[in-house]
């Protein structure tokens, strides 16, 4: 059993993409469990106000250090007297995240995941509230909503008994820092394209030689930083 306790200002986006398919069914089981925790709840003054600018000037607005303190002081009482196994904030300045983070991940039974909006989080959050700032890609979206989702969906699936058995984990792209080898369905033949032989012949040590070699020129052509030793 994991859980994730997200806080954010807007919780109803992650409704919909974890009530389908794997994530949903965990949740129904009960492998899986995400609490919700809306940073403005938290905020105070009748304007309930969760930016202000930045100091030293530039553009755009900061979300504040204290609404996010108190929505995590809400999360530890949530939790008991157990605290979270990881406070994650999702920044465009965190480090980029691995397979191997997220297999790391899915051992925690309590993860906190912070998603910031406007320009940016004041720094003391990441300073003094977080264990850990993670980045999913050199690029910026227009929070940390849809990063918190795509931390949640990988570490989520690598949880026990949260992909069913045919669909091993450990057969995936990166699970063993290579890109997977090609596969293919049905027909063996479709407009003129067929199947490379080898997968129609039968020969199991073959197939299997074939496919660690695929994976490797696969990789060493779309990604040979993965092959690199640095
Ligand atoms: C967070 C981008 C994590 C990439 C958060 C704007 C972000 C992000 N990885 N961009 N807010």
């Amino acid at each position: 059993m994991i859980h994730f306790h997200i806080l954010t200002l807007f919780p109803e986006m992650f409704t919909s993409p974890f009530e389908e398919g794997v994530i949903g069914r965990a949740q129904k089981n009960g492998t899986v469990k995400l609490s919700f925790y809306n940073i403005r709840d938290y905020a105070e003054g009748p304007h309930k106000s969760v930016d202000d600018y930045p100091y030293g000037g530039g553009s755009g607005m900061l979300m504040m250090y204290k609404p996010i303190s108190i929505a995590l002081n809400a999360v530890e009482s949530v939790i008991g007297e157990a605290v979270a196994d990881r406070v994650i904030l999702m920044s465009p300045q965190g480090k980029l995240l691995t397979q191997a983070m997220v297999q790391d991940l899915a051992d925690s039974q309590n993860i906190v995941l912070i998603s910031g909006r406007y320009e940016g989080v004041d720094n003391r959050v990441a300073e003094h509230l977080v264990s850990d700032e993670i980045s999913i890609g050199d690029y910026v979206v227009t929070g940390g909503e849809l990063p918190a989702m795509v931390l949640i969906d990988a570490v989520s699936r690598y949880v026990p008994a949260v992909l069913g058995s045919t669909q091993s984990a450990a057969d995936d792209s990166h699970s063993q820092g290579l890109l997977e080898y090609p596969q293919y369905t049905r027909p063996s033949i479709i407009d003129g394209y067929s199947v490379p032989s080898v997968l129609l012949s039968g020969n199991h040590a073959e197939i299997e030689q074939w496919r660690r070699i695929q994976a490797l020129h696969r990789t060493r052509q779309m990604r040979p930083d993965l092959l690199s030793n640095d």
